[in-house]
């Protein structure tokens, strides 16, 4: 049985949720396809970490009632190595920005939720989607119904917002995109701790084991990370073992310390740099992982793809309004600006605080100083918090859109 709409979405992460909502606003209409069960989007810990114009958005669209009320502001970072921490102060060096605190499934829950508040269904659990007559005016995804019967949406567009492993990105023809890809030797080790507040503020380490990073999710809930090899196992990580390279990574001169708990999750991620280009092929437009992915150390996969949909909602707003196509053509160049941006600052990020098997000496005070280096000079700490807290929208490489 088929239905048509103006837009059809698939995947229902932060992109694709976040798009209906914005287009829901602007009155048009969608249908969003999620290949998993509600309950296993709303649960699978990912992101903690927004940026001030992703919480603004969220705010102004309505969406960030629980955010604002649960989501805890942080003014600054901190910098580990040589077993000494260095702040970063962000605001003051941003003119007042900061990041926010706030689960990657938590959004996805309020997103959920306001979709649903407004009568607008999620598909859940579909499978075998298939994108079909890109290049012509009416495109259509065919896809199975959890029960199993065969679905066709026809559309005016297709929004594939189906992360890094959906089936929109491959739907573009080989020949029309050049993929950019660097892997990373190692992983990063995940965990969420049953503990108090390890620290006010994140702590970034940089030690001779390797990266190792603390994070929160809540006053009694704590998010720890630690570089590990990407062939390595959670098995292999009793939690003994866990707490041993998490106290020698994080050690300090001045005898800090954390307190141990129930560690209640366990998980191994790997680490790519990834970008798709193009974003847009016919009447498919690519938003958020489905066109690019980043290494988590910069925290701004998610943030990314917020900008990616923000930009994709205002054109096609433009296109139901007016009439007017500039702004989906520009869409691909605009957007890709910002994610080459957040590629290189999560490239770097990466590249100064991890261990890179068989790095010599070199490397090794290479890091040290600009780690230094940062934290010394303030227009270096300048250049990491104003892309930590994330670039105005309009940042651009040819107008410099509002930075100081
Ligand atoms: P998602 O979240 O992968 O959502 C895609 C959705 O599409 C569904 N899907 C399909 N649906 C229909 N048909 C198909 N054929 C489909 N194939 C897949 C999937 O089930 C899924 O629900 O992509 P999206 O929306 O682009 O969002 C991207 C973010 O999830 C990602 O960039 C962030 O999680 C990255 N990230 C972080 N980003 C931040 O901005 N700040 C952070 O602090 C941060 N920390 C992190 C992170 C990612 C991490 N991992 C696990 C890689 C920390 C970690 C550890
Ligand atoms: C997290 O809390 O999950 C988190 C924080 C900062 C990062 C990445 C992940 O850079």
């Amino acid at each position: 049985m088929g239905t048509r709409v103006p837009v059809a979405i698939v995947g229902a992460g932060p992109a694709g949720l976040l798009l209906a909502n914005l287009l829901q606003r602007e009155g048009i209409e969608s249908v969003v396809l999620e290949s998993r069960s509600r309950s296993e989007i709303e649960a699978t810990v990912r992101a903690g970490v927004l940026e001030q114009g992703t919480v603004d958005l969220l705010k102004e669209a309505g969406l960030g009632e629980r955010l604002v009320r649960e989501g805890v502001v942080h003014h600054g970072i901190h910098l580990r190595f040589d077993k000494r921490t260095r702040r970063i102060d962000l605001s003051s060096l941003t003119g007042g920005r900061s990041i926010t605190l706030y689960a990657q499934h938590e959004v996805i829950k309020d997103l959920v939720a306001a979709r649903l508040r407004a009568g607008r269904a999620i598909e859940f659990s579909v499978r075998d989607v298939h994108l079909r007559d890109l290049e012509g005016d009416s495109p259509s995804v065919r896809y199975r119904r959890a029960d199993g019967t065969e679905a066709v949406v026809e559309c005016d567009f297709i929004a594939g917002c189906d992360g890094y492993h959906g089936v929109s990105r491959n739907s573009i023809p080989a020949r029309s995109r050049v993929e950019h890809t660097r892997a990373y030797p190692f992983g990063w080790f995940g965990i969420l701790v049953e503990a108090p507040l390890a620290s006010e503020e994140l702590i970034y380490a940089c030690h001779d084991r390797g990266f190792a990073l603390v994070s929160t999710r809540s006053p009694s809930l704590q998010r720890l990370y630690f570089q590990c090899d990407p062939a390595d196992s959670v098995e292999a990580w009793p939690d003994a073992r866990i707490w041993d390279e998490l106290h020698t990574r994080l050690e300090t001169d001045d005898g800090w310390t954390f307190q141990e708990g129930r560690i209640t999750q366990k998980n191994i991620v790997a680490m790519r740099s990834f970008v798709c280009e193009t974003m847009r092929h016919g009447r498919l437009f690519l938003a958020g992982d489905a066109a690019h992915i980043v290494p988590p150390t910069g925290a701004k996969g998610l943030n990314l793809a917020v900008a990616d949909v923000r930009r994709l909602a205002a054109a096609l707003a433009e296109h139901y309004a007016s009439g007017r196509d500039a702004a989906l053509d520009r869409y691909a160049t605009d957007a890709l600006r910002r994610v080459w941006r957040c590629e290189h600052f999560s490239w770097w990020m990466t590249s100064m605080l991890h261990r890179f098997p068989g790095e010599d000496s070199f490397h090794r005070h290479l890091q040290v100083s600009q780690l230094e280096y940062l934290t010394q000079s303030k227009a270096a700490a300048t250049a990491l918090a104003e892309n930590y807290v994330g670039l105005p929208w309009d940042w651009t490489n040819d107008n410099g859109g509002g930075l100081q």
